[in-house]
């Protein structure tokens, strides 16, 4: 039985449990222990070097890190149905798509679960890094709306790679968040692909783990939550205007940054 680490608000995560339903492929999803804190060690560390969910162990001892190789390698592994058009430019078209969700769109996510969840910024501050998340994600979803332009589905003619790719963003921002999907195209294809029950079980999932999040502010007190700050989520905090969040999260030890492979 292939292994799954993951957690399910990860949007990451999200990519890979979609195309494994999608695959018709079971699995056994394991929350690893020590993500709030970074003190994640043992065999899920040992597959995923950097720490990082989500991480893949096939029935034959092999062992994937990275959302974007971990669907590569389930695309290799089992071809039917494809989740990837065969069309070169098509191919590359969902990829750059994927990257656009993965490296820009996300980020936005996760920062405003910083500013209003975690509470690490309060009153103007907290008001300009929402609002810096809301207008990335507004200019976002209007990109996303000419891509799709008149198909029915990110991928091409078929539900796929692109699609599943975008939806764990765009349903964060939308189920967490509440904010509206203003752009008609984008929005008639979001019911189409919730009515996806591979999708739905996704989103259902991340919704229901998110409205049962602890109480954030009080762990990161007690120095219980001490949160990754990587790339281009570090970015978005740092040109959000949030750098002293950065700053008082170093001074008192509740963030982190990426783990070297050891
Ligand atoms: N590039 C990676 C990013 C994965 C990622 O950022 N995962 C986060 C959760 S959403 C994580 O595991 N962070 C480590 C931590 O919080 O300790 C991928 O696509 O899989």
């Amino acid at each position: 039985m292939i292994t799954l680490y993951q957690h399910p608000m990860s949007a990451y995560v999200m990519k890979v449990r979609i195309a494994l339903a999608e695959k018709g492929l079971a699995y056994e999803a394991v929350l690893p222990s020590g993500l709030a804190d970074g003190t994640t060690a043992g065999e899920f560390v040992e597959a995923s070097p950097r720490a990082e969910i989500p991480a893949l162990v096939d029935d034959d001892g092999t062992e994937v890190f990275d959302s974007t190789i971990i669907l590569e390698y389930i695309e290799d592994k089992w071809p039917e149905p494809p989740l990837l058009p065969r069309a070169p430019a098509a191919r590359a078209r969902c990829r750059m798509i994927e990257d656009v969700m993965d490296t820009h769109y996300e980020p936005n996510n996760w920062g405003t679960m910083e500013v209003v969840k975690a509470r690490r910024a309060t009153g103007e501050l907290a008001d300009r890094l929402v609002e810096f998340g809301r207008r990335n994600i507004a200019q976002l979803q209007e990109w996303l709306d000419a891509q799709l332009g008149e198909h029915d589905w990110f991928t091409g003619e078929q539900f796929g790679w692109a699609d599943l790719s975008v939806v764990p963003c765009v349903a964060r921002s939308t189920v967490a968040y509440g904010y509206g999907i203003e752009r008609p195209g984008l929005r008639t294809w979001f019911d189409r692909v919730m009515a996806r029950p591979s999708v739905r079980k996704a989103v259902d999932e991340m919704a229901q783990a998110y409205a049962a999040l602890p109480d954030l502010p009080q762990l990161i007190a007690e120095r219980k939550l001490k949160r990754q700050y990587r790339d281009h989520r570090l970015e978005w905090m740092i040109a959000g205007g949030g750098l002293s969040v950065v700053a008082d999260g170093v001074a008192d030890g509740t963030i982190r940054f990426s783990r070297l492979p050891r």
